[in-house]
């Protein structure tokens, strides 16, 4: 047996973690172990199903572009959101979520008391400079019984956690690379959204941010 005193393991900073409710939790680069994996399973998944920009039921068009994979993807037609097994773009089913989304997936989840967290859906936002999300709730899932878990990417972000009414105040919480929020429980349906991103250079991602949500839609 080799003892392996100065592994991966012990080079790596303490996760910081913040809470920002009861039953939600950012986890400050805890994605970071696994970013290289991440960013190249995000190719392969974005190759068959590449970023588009879709229309909200009111007409809107949506400022960040959107793709999926798993089990459920997210569409919208103007008529409305759902989860789709089938990519309307191509006609086929969505990529396979691919492994490394389920490790983060589950050890985020579990970090914040959400244990055996098994996604079906994974949703990824681009941001380009300029791009938002309004406030919303997560609703079009089959239940709430699962967390959400959200890993940002690229440029930083300031994300809006509020309440249960649209109108309740907010919190600002800025993201960075790297940080998974995960939110569940008690706190599975509150408002939230993301400010205009703001102007600049990733030095991975360029000049984009990148959200991906796993999620228990079906
Ligand atoms: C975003 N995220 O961070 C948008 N929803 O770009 C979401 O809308 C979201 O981050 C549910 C749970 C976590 C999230
Ligand atoms: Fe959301």
């Amino acid at each position: 047996m080799t003892l392996d005193l100065f592994g991966e393991e012990d080079l790596q900073q303490p996760t910081r973690i913040d809470r920002i409710g009861q039953q939600a939790w950012v986890l400050r680069g805890f994605a970071l172990p696994w970013v290289e994996a991440l960013l190249a399973a995000l190719d392969s998944v974005l190759l068959q199903a590449p970023f588009r920009q879709m229309q909200t039921p009111g007409g809107y068009i949506m400022s960040a572009r959107l793709s999926s994979c798993g089990d459920l993807g997210w569409t919208s037609d103007g008529l409305g959101y759902r989860y789709s097994p089938i990519d309307p773009a191509s006609a086929a089913p969505w990529p396979k979520m691919p492994t490394t989304f389920y490790e983060i997936a589950e050890a985020a989840a579990s970090a914040a008391g959400f244990a055996d967290f098994l996604p079906d859906a994974g949703l990824i936002n681009s941001y380009a400079p300029g791009a938002k999300m309004s406030l919303h709730q997560d609703k079009n899932e089959r239940s709430y019984e699962a967390p959400i878990v959200s890993i940002s990417l690229g440029l930083p972000a300031i994300f809006q956690f509020g309440g249960f009414q649209r109108s309740d105040p907010t919190q600002r919480i800025s993201l960075f690379h790297g940080d998974v929020v995960v939110w569940g429980g008690v706190d599975r349906l509150r408002f939230h959204g993301v400010l205009p991103i703001k102007p600049g250079h990733h030095p991975v991602l360029g000049e984009q941010r990148i959200n991906i949500t796993l999620r228990k839609a079906g």
